[in-house]
């Protein structure tokens, strides 16, 4: 399969919900994050007013620098502005090609995708990579109906050669299951915004990944 298109190739995307840290300050979590080797980060807090956003944006860039990618959720001028790694755009947002023309072609793009029109679209219009959820049930997502189940979100990440992420009630016990339906990484918010040991729960994630890739490997 072609996954050349992702300039920088991650396993583990963590997506902030700073009404999930337990209390703690996001960058708090943020940074245990990075200490267990987490390796993209969504910046989303979609409730945040703008200038608040930037701000933070403009702070975790700093973190992050040279250790996770930084997406920002939806807002291509405050990827400009923080100089982080790509956005993550709504499926019925602005599309990819949209996107690009602001961001030129060395940002990474990334689409929330719910079914396979929608992937097959973002593939389609220079995504370089697509989420695909919600998969199991997940509190945050009701609003997105019934989940999408391992069997239909492997045949669809099947038809496309973007790489595809599982998302939406991921736990640590099902990473394995969603990288064996052929999920290129897992995304996720509460499995690691809400552990007690953020940067333990990280590394125990990565390692589920990593034995999952080593296992489809041995199958093929
Ligand atoms: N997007 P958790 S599911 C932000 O299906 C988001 O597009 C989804 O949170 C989608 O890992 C979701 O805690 C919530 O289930 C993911």
């Amino acid at each position: 399969m072609n996954k050349s298109r992702v300039h920088q190739d991650f396993d583990l995307y963590f997506i902030t919900d700073r009404h999930q840290t337990l209390n703690r300050p996001l960058i708090q979590v943020i940074e245990a994050a990075i200490s267990g080797g987490v390796q993209s980060i969504q910046l989303r807090e979609k409730d945040l007013p703008i200038r608040e956003f930037l701000s933070l944006a403009c702070d975790i860039r700093e973190r992050t620098l040279h250790k996770s990618l930084l997406m920002i959720n939806d807002r291509a001028d405050v990827c400009l502005i923080s100089r982080a790694d790509g956005v993550h755009l709504r499926s019925d947002g602005i599309p990819p090609s949209a996107a690009r023309k602001i961001l030129g072609p060395k940002k990474i793009i990334g689409v929330s995708c719910h079914s396979l029109q929608e992937v097959l679209f973002a593939e389609s219009d220079g995504a370089d990579f697509a989420t695909l959820g919600p998969l199991y049930d997940t509190p945050s997502k009701r609003s997105w109906g019934a989940p999408l189940g391992l069997s239909l979100f492997q045949s669809i990440a099947e038809k496309v050669n973007i790489p595809v992420y599982g998302l939406g009630g991921i736990g640590l016990e099902q990473v394995q299951d969603v990288m064996l339906a052929g999920a290129h990484g897992i995304a996720m918010i509460s499995a690691i915004s809400t552990s007690p040991s953020v940067k333990e729960s990280v590394e125990k994630i990565l390692t589920q990944i990593k034995i999952a890739k080593m296992d489809r490997r041995y199958r093929r």
